[in-house]
């Protein structure tokens, strides 16, 4: 058991930190709260499915684990900005480390496809925003180039500071339940988080003794790279976090799936809405797109009897709904005004 009230970096510093190693900033990520879905869990056929929100992080995705990390090592090495590529969660990311570290940040977009929020947070947060005329692919491509120059710190999660963070998530579902999942369920778009978390499991495994869960990792069904076996150079899916043709972590993704026992499959765009509004009409919980393919996966699973009612099983929601506000769509005439006297909001309401 760790220390819940220490930053990421403290309570995990015996796994992560060099000797001496110091680290300024923190903006309290991390310690997010694993949820027992009982009602989600009944609809879909299962007695133990937990769900993972990494929708309390600061920026509201898991993308802060790591960029902790990555941001505390490039303001030591003295570098004179960061600079990442991104779908939106890293970005918002790394704009929010950089400010706290008082380093400019460069941010490269593909333009019309992130989300609102994520705009919002990485613009409120005084990042330079190039945006792109090509897709995230396109932009890591040119990050990796101009990262060349030693000036600059790269915080995509080619920067192994960040893979090592996102550990953190694994060692805390194993800290909550006691042993590790028989099943870790998440999305996986450029494949960081699916090699980060194999990586934290086996990881607790050497210093530990604890089990290893079987990694299942789910692509939209239309950038489904690792699914097909080959690139994608147009991806398209309604998930735009994970809107990625070519992963950067894809043999570490493979590595997890075929080491676990795993898989890696495609959900339709369909199932992922599906599962991201019963997520949170059951739960409560409101995750953006992209993380609900990890409930749309083990819905399907589920359904086909390759997931047993009584399997230990954690759905990582990776990314917060408030993130994406444009892809829920009211209920028809429910935002028409109607007079402010009580019998018309009374008759509103069906009574
Ligand atoms: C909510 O922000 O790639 O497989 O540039 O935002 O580790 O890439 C985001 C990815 C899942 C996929 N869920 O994780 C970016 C970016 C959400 C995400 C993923 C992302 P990886």
């Amino acid at each position: 058991m760790t220390d819940a009230t220490l930053p990421l970096l403290e309570r995990y510093r015996d796994r992560l930190a060099r000797g001496g190693e110091e680290f300024p900033i923190s903006l309290g990520e991390g310690g997010t709260p694993l949820i027992h879905a009982r009602r989600l869990g009944a609809e879909l056929g299962l007695e133990r499915l937990y769900l993972k929100f990494e929708g309390t992080n600061p920026t509201g995705s898991f993308k802060d684990r790591g960029m902790v990390l990555a941001v505390n090592r490039a303001m030591a090495r003295g570098v004179q900005a960061v600079m990442c590529a991104s779908t939106g969660n890293t970005s918002a990311s790394a704009a929010a480390y950089a400010a706290a570290a008082g380093l400019p940040c460069w941010i490269v977009l593909p333009a019309g496809k992130v989300a609102r929020g994520k705009l919002a947070q990485t613009l409120a947060a005084g990042a330079r925003l190039i945006m792109i005329d090509g897709n995230f692919d396109a932009a890591l491509d040119a990050v990796r180039e101009l990262g060349h120059d030693e000036r600059i710190a790269v915080v995509n999660s080619i920067n192994p500071d960040r893979l090592a963070g996102q550990q953190t998530a694994a060692w805390e579902i194993i800290d909550a339940l006691g042993m590790a999942p028989a099943i870790l369920a998440l999305p996986v778009g450029n494949a960081g988080n699916i090699t980060a978390y194999w990586a934290g499991f086996r990881r607790s495994a050497e210093l530990d003794g604890t089990s290893l869960p079987r990694m299942f990792g789910f692509q939209a069904a239309g950038a489904a790279p690792i699914v097909g076996g080959a690139p994608i150079a147009s991806p398209e899916t309604v998930a735009t976090a994970i809107r990625i043709g070519n992963p950067a972590s894809w043999q570490g993704a493979v590595a997890a799936r075929d080491e676990s026992g795993g898989l890696i499959e495609a959900v339709t765009d369909d199932d992922i809405l599906a599962a991201q509004r019963d997520i949170v009409r059951f739960e409560g919980v409101f995750c953006e797109p992209a993380s609900a393919a990890s409930v749309a996966g083990v819905r399907r699973l589920t359904a086909q009897g390759s997931i047993k009612r009584e399997d230990l099983i954690v759905c990582v929601l990776t990314g917060h709904g408030l993130k994406d506000p444009d892809i829920v769509a009211p209920e028809e005439g429910s935002l028409r005004p109607v007079s402010a006297q009580i019998a018309a909001i009374r008759h509103a309401m069906g009574l």
